[in-house]
């Protein structure tokens, strides 16, 4: 029965070591709460960091045997690991540069190499407690090396890894000196998550052009492997924060509120970790320009700042701590009167019942981060409003919440002018009109809840293994392959139809240079010299280019997808016309010229645009452009456009492989049949085909193929086992 294995820096507990005892304390955040409400059957095993440092021997054990009964597997560090690996690569390099906080960056060899360490310690226990058939999920920045590690020692086991904080632009990602590592640690993984598109287009940018592999609809191709890359965006538990009283109790949440509106102010909160990326500072001065620029307010609002300490040892933290304190003490000094004080400030948290008193108590939250992966707390506040209808939410677009929560009031949180009129706005908002945007992101919330997100990333991933396990029983496999081989030797006529690029030979950038090599001369001499062959290279290539590489071996051939067919040694052609290509050339060069690094390549009877070597983006540009005005200049000609790999071709209608494939099936009666090819213009190569033959496909895309078959070296190895059986 598979698991489903969990793996994130921190585990869901806290554990306290009072006079020599240990305490262990359930730490529920957001993602325990989503997992814990899935409702697969699967059971369920979560590896992590504890928490503590625990260095005797006889301790660690007695943690672990005390966890394993939670299902909770505990990763022990060492002091200095925390420093290097936690507080140091994490907290002092990707935190900031992932946050777009550049100067605060920190290159670090010894912290990444403490980072390589501590992932290879997490891969270790995983590896030793996985099982092949189980699904692993990861977790977080903390932990991007590790999805590879794992994919090392279980190259088929389902591993899905989310992303909580944003991925950067790829501008800003290019920068880190690890990012190949740090990617191909992610691409390890089978799934990858993202809150918001623009993290996802940014990550698929970064992989494209640091590693070169190119998406299609978010799904990359790796060695061979689908890795799925999309967005969930993170959602809450509802009900916990709409009614904070079920968990906390009655008596205490409504005390609380009572007690915090008891001076009939406008109450603005905002709560957040101590953290550079939250914009604490920005929204501290806008509250002052507030109540500067409108007095009339003076005496009527209250911000109540919760800062909650995180990372006490990052330098950055400890100066920001400072920042706040002395904002707060010169704003507080200079306006507060005997019977109120502007700002009320925390720092430290809060306990969940109390923390649900102020969100329902509060009429403004003010969230406005410089760069957040998400923003929780922006959820929570809203959800807490289902029973009055009463509150704004202020909100940072540069927070990923900002997607799905669209009725807030949105701001840029470095626009000072913006911020103080929002807040403006929130003060003055008509009852009703907070009632209909609350209501709408109520709406959203309640359907989109963190159970939601946990088990939309489980289903997919749950449906991406079962597509893998699908297309592998499509693979060729050892025992079809020795079917193959006993129905080739006991044939008499045989057909091998053979595409050439990508088939035979891998791509290259330039198409002139996928010269046959002496291994491929070799194989295709042996089966043209085997007796009741019949052998055709059936491609798109020009015919001049075809003879001349393989022209010596006397095989059939068809050219530029069957308009020239070479039988007994002659080439012929159907009766059709080229006199078209003039104006589409004149098109294409006007391409050329404006696009340097494209060319053209011009055959018989079809003219081929060719972009390998320029950007993708531009590449797809110029096609669009290019289609429009073929569209136009083609319309009374019976022409059809083909878009290939990084290449657009355009030819006579009704001519294609398929076709060609019937030429030759009309010419004699074969008892063996198998057709090779690995892109889209084969497929009519394999519909031509009876459904007997043995039709191959390259890659594993979808086919009319019976089989699949990966890469060019399996389709030599192949056709090297025929040859010599
Ligand atoms: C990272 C990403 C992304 C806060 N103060 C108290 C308290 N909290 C709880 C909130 C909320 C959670 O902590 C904070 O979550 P956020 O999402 O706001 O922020 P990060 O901690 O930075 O989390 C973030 C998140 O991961 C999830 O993917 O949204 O962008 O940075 O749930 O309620 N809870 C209690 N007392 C407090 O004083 N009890």
């Amino acid at each position: 029965m598979p698991r489903l294995i969990i793996i994130s820096n921190r585990l869901p507990v806290t554990i306290d070591k009072k006079k020599g005892e240990l305490f262990y304390y359930p730490s529920a955040g957001g993602l325990a709460t989503g997992l814990n409400s899935l409702d697969t059957k699967l059971e369920r095993l979560w590896i992590g960091w504890p928490g503590q440092e625990i260095n005797d021997l006889k301790e660690q054990e007695k943690v672990t045997n005390d966890l394993r009964e939670e299902g909770l597997i505990p990763v022990f560090l060492s002091q200095k690991e925390i420093e290097l690996y936690y507080e140091g690569f994490s907290n002092e390099t990707i935190w900031p540069h992932f946050h777009y906080f550049t100067q605060y960056t920190t290159y670090n060899e010894e912290y990444w190499k403490a980072y390589q360490a501590v992932n290879a310690k997490f891969a270790a226990l995983v590896n030793a407690n996985i099982q092949a058939e189980d699904f692993v999920w990861v977790h977080d920045y903390q932990l991007m090396l590790l999805p590879a590690m794992i994919r090392k020692e279980f190259p088929n086991i389902s591993i899905g890894y989310f992303l909580h904080i944003p991925f950067p632009s790829y501008e800003i990602f290019r920068i880190l000196p690890w990012r190949e590592e740090i990617l191909e640690g992610l691409l390890g993984a089978d799934q990858i998550g993202f809150h918001t598109f623009d993290y996802m287009r940014h990550f698929l940018s970064a992989v494209y052009r640091i590693g070169g592999y190119e998406h299609n609809f978010g799904k990359l191709t790796i060695n061979n492997r689908i890795v799925n890359v999309d967005v969930f965006p993170m959602g809450i538990d509802y009900d916990k924060y709409a009614y904070p009283e079920r968990i906390a109790g009655k008596d205490l949440v409504l005390h609380q509120v009572k007690k915090l509106r008891s001076k009939k102010r406008k109450l603005i909160i905002s709560i957040d970790r101590l953290d550079y990326s939250k914009g604490i500072p920005q929204r501290i001065k806008s509250f002052e320009r507030f109540i500067v620029e409108h007095p009339e307010y003076q005496g009527k609002v209250t911000l109540i700042l919760i800062v909650v300490p995180s990372r006490t040892h990052v330098d950055q933290y400890q100066e920001l701590k400072d920042e706040v304190d002395t904002l707060v003490g010169r704003i507080d000094g200079q306006y507060r009167t005997f019977g109120w004080s502007p700002i009320q400030y925390f720092y430290r948290s809060f306990p969940f019942g109390e923390l649900g008193a102020l969100y329902k108590a509060a009429d403004i939250a003010m969230i406005t981060p410089l760069r957040d992966g998400m923003n929780l707390v922006a959820k929570e506040f809203i959800a807490s409003k289902e029973e009055s209808k009463k509150g704004v939410l202020i909100l940072s677009e540069m927070a990923g919440a900002a997607n799905e929560l669209t009725e807030a009031i949105i701001v840029n949180p470095q626009d000072s002018n913006d911020m103080v009129s929002a807040i403006h706005r929130a003060i003055e908002m008509p009852e009703s009109e907070q009632a209909t945007r609350l209501q709408k992101m109520q709406d959203r919330l309640k359907i989109y809840t963190v159970k939601h997100w946990a088990s939309t990333f489980m289903q997919e991933q749950m449906d991406l293994k079962a597509f893998k396990d699908q297309k592998k029983t499509n693979l060729l496999s050892d025992t079809q392959k020795e079917v193959l081989l006993k129905d080739y030797k006991a044939a008499e006529k045989r057909l091998i139809l053979l595409d050439y690029d990508g088939t035979l030979m891998g791509f290259q950038n330039d198409p002139k240079k996928v010269v046959p090599d002496q291994e491929l001369l070799d194989i295709l001499e042996k089966f043209k010299n085997t007796e009741g062959n019949k052998v055709v290279i059936i491609s798109g290539r020009d015919k001049h280019t075809l003879d001349k590489w393989l022209g010596h071996l006397k095989l059939d051939m068809a050219a530029e997808h069957g308009v020239w067919i070479k039988r007994r040694n002659e080439w012929k052609t159907p009766d059709v016309t080229n006199t078209w290509k003039k104006d589409v050339r004149h098109v294409l060069q006007s391409l050329v010229d404006r696009t340097p690094g494209s060319f053209i390549e011009e055959k018989d009877y079809s003219i081929a645009w060719h972009y390998r070597m320029i950007d993708k983006g531009l590449g797809e540009k110029r096609v669009r452009e290019f289609r429009d005005v073929l569209l136009y200049l083609t319309a009374n000609l019976d022409l059809q456009v083909l878009e290939g790999n990084k290449v657009v071709e355009v030819k006579n209608a009704g001519i294609n492989k398929g076709k060609a494939t019937s030429y030759w099936l009309m010419k004699d009666n074969y008892d063996f049949m198998m057709a090779i090819g690995d892109d889209s213009t084969d497929e009519d190569t394999f519909k031509a085909l009876p459904e007997n033959a043995y039709t191959i496909k390259v890659g594993l895309d979808q086919t009319a193929a019976r089989f699949n078959i990966l890469g060019v070296e399996n389709v030599r190895k192949l056709l090297t086992s025929i040859v010599e059986s």
